[in-house]
Order: C-alpha cells, then structure tokens, then sequence
C-alpha cells in the first residue's frame, strides 16, 4: 500500500508539535515537510522547537520551512510565548547542535516546491491559520491540483468561538482564533475547489485534555514520545485545554473514529463577527469532523506516543 504524502503546517502552539509528532507515528503517512506559521508563536522559537522535535523522533531529513506570511490580529502574547518554553525543555536540548535542515527559502514558496514535485497530491495537514495555504495558491495557481484535501483544525460552526470578548473588545466572540488571525486568507481558500475536511470547536470542546490522561502518559515512562507530551501538556494543563491539533491530525491516522457532516459555511471577514465560519444555506461546502470515539482517541495518542 502506497503511503498517504502530507504536508505538515503548524503554528507554533503547545499542541501543534505534539500534533506534529503524532504525524511522525503513523505507519500510513509519508511526511513530506514541515512549514511553520508564525500565529500562535514566536517564529524563532517555534522553528527551532519543531527540528529539534524532528531530530529526537529520528527524522532528521525531513525538511523544516519558516513562512514569512502576516497575520491581522496578532495571538495573545501569554499564548505566543509557550513556544520559548517548548524550546527550552530540557529533552530537546540534549545536543548542542541541530541537524533536521531548515530550507532557505519562504515557507510558503517551500509548500508550492514541494507540491509541484510530489508524485501525487498531497494532503495539507494545517493546524494554525490558513494564510501561508493563500499565500502559496495565490502565488503558483497551478498547485491546488496538487492538493487532494486540506484537514484543518479551526472554525466554530455552532458554538461561540475561542476569541473572547475581554481580549479582543469590539467583537461578538463568535469567531475561532486561526480564522481570526486572518479571516481573508481562510476566505481565499474558501474560494477554491479543494476538499476541505475541518476539526471545529464544535468536536473539540467534547474532548479535553484530562489530568489522568496527562498522568498516564508518565506512568506509560516512554521516551521520547509520551515523556515530552506529558511535559507539553503539564505546561497547559491549569488551562482549559483540548485536544484541538492533535485531535485534527489523528484523523489522518484513523478517519474511521471520526463522522463527518457536510455544511455550507461562509468566513466573515469584516465586522464584530470577523473570523467567524458561519453555516449559511447555498454556502461553500466543506466537510465537518462532527463525532469521533473519544475512548478510541484517549487510547490511540496513549499507544502512539508509547511507539
Ligand atoms: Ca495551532
């Protein structure tokens, strides 16, 4: 069986390397690369965590991409800063040196690289905003032939959103963050042919990340993999967390746990509402992850991560 080409586009967030190292333990998927947002993180750090995530999972070739895009509202500073904690823990710093190679050029110029020269289409895993997606499509038209789906995590179909009214004053609360940090390149990508397969808040706030789950992944004593997820999550866990990222890639490991729903959305880009993904009749189709088996979840990131 012919592997599954993904491409990895994570913003930098606790979860998203743990989201990216889960990509790591699936038999079933070829990883082409990494490109880094620069949303909920700061860029240096962010890129750094990730090839050193790369090297102590034992996949030093995969290349590593920065995208130099921009966003419009800037992710909370308190957010933005676990990436330097994530940088720093003591288990991705046991070498002094870094080999997993960073390219050279533009995350964004790497994606349309890669997915002009991929051998089939290849599946955009992107866990943070979808402005380096635009940014490439706008750029090289030619590649959304190239993409045989997008599996994203973001958007809040029927349920408030995550950017809350005392953060950002001025708006309804409705939207969630990746789309608001750039609610025009989420509608430029709404514009497109391409499959789109969502992980939304709506799926996400059912499944959180638990304290005995967290102590699980001690007790299972694995390393690396359940070690420096049970560190990330420890980081995290005197919030509200969830399964968001990670949750959106484990469908590229098991769909079967998960049941989608089609819906007809529109992004509202200007407004109180900005950055909302709103289920509006006669709007863009795109496929929801609208139940998955939290019990098969729990016990498949818990085995992953004991690899
Ligand atoms: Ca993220």
């Amino acid at each position: 069986m012919s592997k599954q080409l993904v491409l990895m586009d994570h913003d930098g967030g606790v979860d998203d390397y743990l989201a990216t190292m889960l990509l790591l333990t699936m038999d079933n998927i070829q990883l082409l690369g990494v490109v880094v947002t620069p949303a909920d993180c700061y860029i240096q750090p962010a890129v750094s965590a990730t090839r050193k995530i790369l090297d102590l999972m034992g996949f030093s070739h995969i290349p590593i991409a920065q995208s130099t895009v921009r966003g419009i509202n800037p992710f909370p500073n308190l957010y933005r800063r676990d990436s330097f904690i994530v940088d720093h823990l003591p288990i991705l710093n046991q070498r002094e040196t870094i080999t997993t190679p960073l390219v050279a050029e533009p995350g964004q110029d790497f994606m349309i690289q890669v997915l002009r020269e991929a051998s089939d289409p290849v599946t955009l895993m992107v866990t943070g905003p979808l402005t380096t997606v635009a940014a490439a499509l706008e750029k090289a038209p030619d590649i959304e032939a190239k993409i045989q789906k997008i599996v994203w995590m973001g958007g809040a179909l029927n349920v408030p959103g995550n950017v809350e009214k005392s953060l950002e004053p001025g708006q309804d609360g409705s939207a969630e963050w990746n789309v608001y940090w750039d609610a025009i390149s989420a509608a430029q990508v709404w514009k497109t042919q391409i499959e789109i397969i969502m992980c939304p808040l709506d799926l996400t706030n059912n499944v959180p990340v638990t304290s005995e789950l967290v102590q699980k992944m001690g007790r299972q004593r694995h390393y690396p993999a359940s070690d420096l997820a049970g560190q990330c999550y420890a980081l995290v866990i005197p919030q509200d967390y969830y399964f968001w990222d990670v949750l959106a890639t484990a469908y590229l490991g098991h769909p079967e746990f998960y049941q989608l729903r089609e819906w007809e959305t529109e992004i509202i880009t200007t407004g109180v509402s900005q950055g909302r993904t709103k289920v509006v009749s006669g709007g863009r189709k795109i496929y929801a992850m609208d139940k998955v088996d939290k019990d098969a979840f729990y016990a498949y990131i818990l085995q992953q991560w004991a690899r």
